[in-house]
């Protein structure tokens, strides 16, 4: 490979997985900040968002993506494979994130996604959780049997430790050439959609598993004004849509309580990720069979 004068080393690095194994754990620990959204639910991340970091010589770039569905084959699933499918064409290294000493049928079918010839290191994530270590070393060796990957990486993303020692692994595996952003640049998504992504986890976190997935957020107005009393002042109007009348209700809670709650942490996470104040209105609408409306599906902004 040629030697980049500016000594500089910078790729493209796809985080992939089923649901929920802790691949937007991983990304905003790799990154340093929250840019991507978390939950213990499945869905929870919706688009390919990439998080950037610069350290020295070396800049990562990133892409977090859904998690690939098998289960059920609605208009928003197909469309978050897609997104799993274009995320991982052309990157440099593949991170291929499983539950430490776990791979199932739904893990298979990912690893059946990628196309021969990109590296792939095994990240077997969540090893706090893993009670009897001695059985990692087997079935380790299991998961060599299965794909020819560069290198496994058991580790925890919520340990330092193990994030210090992942950017040395992917390090050695991005070619030599220019960095593509700046250097303090963290992700290439708007303030925007930041925000729509902030009232989602914030809705996905305050009900309970009887919300079901098909809900989604619209911004509805995102305008920044002059302000004499603050730095930056930010105006958010947000919509969040759900498919029944009684999601609805559930959204909004006795009295209104539970929506508040929503609006009130979305609101003080926004103001954390933008350094601005934030005036903040969450709005709940139903919009019948929305995820099965391949029309709607792309107009609430899924690919
Ligand atoms: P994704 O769907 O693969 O993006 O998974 P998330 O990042 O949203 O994480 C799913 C759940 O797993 C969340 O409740 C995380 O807090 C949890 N999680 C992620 N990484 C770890 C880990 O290393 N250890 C443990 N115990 N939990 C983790
Ligand atoms: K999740
Ligand atoms: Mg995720």
């Amino acid at each position: 490979a040629a030697v980049d004068a500016t000594g500089q080393r910078c790729g493209l690095i796809a985080i992939v997985g089923k649901p929920n194994v802790g691949k937007s754990t991983l990304m905003n620990a790799l990154v340093g900040q929250k840019i991507s959204i978390t939950s213990r639910k499945a869905q929870t991340t919706r688009h390919r968002i990439t998080g950037i970091r610069t350290r020295e010589n070396t800049q990562f770039v990133f892409v977090d993506t859904p998690g690939f569905q098998t289960k059920h084959s609605t208009a928003l699933n197909k469309s978050l494979n897609k997104t799993v499918m274009g995320a991982i064409g052309d990157v440099d290294l593949i991170l291929f994130v499983v539950e430490a000493g776990s791979f199932t049928l739904a893990d298979a079918k990912v690893l059946s996604l990628f196309k021969p010839g990109i590296p792939t290191l095994l990240i077997a994530n969540k090893l706090d959780e893993v009670h009897r270590r001695a059985e990692i070393a087997p079935w380790l060796k299991g998961m060599q049997e299965r794909h020819p990957f560069a290198e496994f990486v058991p580790m925890s993303a919520k340990n330092k430790g193990d994030i210090e020692r992942l950017f040395g692994i992917c390090a050695k595996y991005l070619p030599e050439q220019p960095f593509w952003y700046a250097e303090d640049e963290l992700t290439d998504r708007s303030e925007k959609f930041l925000a729509s992504e902030t009232v989602r986890e914030k809705l996905f976190r305050f009900t309970g598993d009887e919300l079901p997935y098909t809900s989604t957020v619209v911004i509805d107005k995102f305008e920044e004004e002059p302000s004499k009393t603050h730095k930056r002042f930010v105006r958010v109007a947000a919509t969040i849509v759900v498919e029944r009348d009684g999601h609805k209700a559930m959204v909004i809670g006795e009295k209104g309580e539970r929506l508040k709650r929503i609006s009130t942490e979305a609101r003080q996470e926004m103001e954390r990720l933008m350094d601005a104040k934030v005036f903040l209105e969450v709005w709940v609408k139903v919009r019948s069979g929305w995820a099965d409306d391949e029309a709607r599906v792309r107009s609430f902004g899924y690919e």
